[in-house]
C-alpha cells in the first residue's frame, strides 16, 4: 500500500491505523500546501490535491474516514472495530464520523483565519464563532468520555479518527481546562507507540 502523507495532517490518522495493524506500507510525503500537491500526477490520485489518499494495488481512495473503513474491511481481520452485533457498534460509527462532521469544520475555519490568510484578510468574528462552536463540539466528547477509556469500548478506529481531532484541537489552542476527560484521553492516545510513529513520519 502507498499512503500519500503530510505531517500534521489528517494523513496521520491513516498512518496511525496502519501502524496499529502492523501493515506494510510506503509513503509519498508532501509538505502541506506545497505546489506538488496540485501537480497533475497527484490530482489524478486526489482531485482536490489533498491528503490523505491511499493506493492499494489497483484501488485508489481518498477521504480519511473512507480510507480507514477500507483498510479495516480489506486488511483488518476484524481488529480495531466492534462487531456489528456488539452494543458499542453504533457508538463506534457515530464517533468514527463525528470528527469530520462536527470537529473539523470549525478547526478548518480557525486554521484559515489564523494561519493561512494574510493578516489583512483575517476576520476576528469568524475566529470567535468557530472557537465557540469547536468548544461545544468538544464538550460533547468530554461528556461521552466520562468513565470511559476509549470512545467505543476497547481502542478502535473511532479513536484514530476523533481522537486525532481532539489532539489537533488541543494543539490549535482549544480550551481544555474544563475538559479533564479529554486531556486524559489525549495523553492516553499520545502514549501509543503507533501514534508516535505515525506523527513523526
Ligand atoms: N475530509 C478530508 C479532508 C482532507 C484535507 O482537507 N486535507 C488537508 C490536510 S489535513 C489538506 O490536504 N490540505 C492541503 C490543501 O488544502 O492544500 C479527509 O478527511 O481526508
Amino acid at each position: 500500500m502507498k499512503l500519500y502523507y503530510a505531517q500534521n495532517s489528517r494523513a496521520v490518522r491513516v498512518a496511525w491505523l496502519l501502524e496499529e495493524l502492523g501493515l506494510e506500507y510506503e509513503i509519498e510525503k508532501f509538505d502541506l500546501g506545497s505546489r506538488n500537491m496540485r501537480a497533475p500526477e497527484y490530482l489524478s490520485v486526489h482531485p482536490m490535491g489533498r491528503v490523505p489518499a491511499l493506493k492499494d494495488g489497483e484501488t485508489t481512495i481518498f477521504e480519511s474516514g473512507a480510507i480507514v473503513q477500507y483498510i479495516l474491511a480489506r486488511h483488518g481481520d476484524g481488529r480495531l472495530q466492534p462487531a456489528i452485533d456488539d452494543p458499542e457498534y453504533a457508538n463506534y460509527l457515530q464517533w468514527l464520523h463525528y470528527c469530520e462532521g462536527m470537529i473539523m469544520p470549525p478547526i478548518n475555519t480557525i486554521v484559515v483565519e489564523t494561519i493561512l490568510l494574510p493578516p489583512d484578510r483575517r476576520n476576528e468574528v469568524n475566529v470567535k464563532r468557530a472557537t465557540k462552536l469547536l468548544n461545544q463540539m468538544l464538550l460533547a466528547v468530554e461528556q461521552h468520555m466520562e468513565g470511559r477509556e476509549y470512545l467505543a469500548g476497547a481502542f478502535s478506529a473511532a479513536d484514530v479518527m476523533t481522537g486525532h481531532s481532539v489532539i489537533m484541537s488541543g494543539r490549535l489552542g482549544a480550551d481544555m481546562d474544563d475538559k479533564p476527560n479529554l486531556r486524559a484521553y489525549a495523553d492516553r492516545l499520545l502514549a501509543r507507540p503507533a501514534l508516535q510513529k505515525a506523527w513523526a513520519l
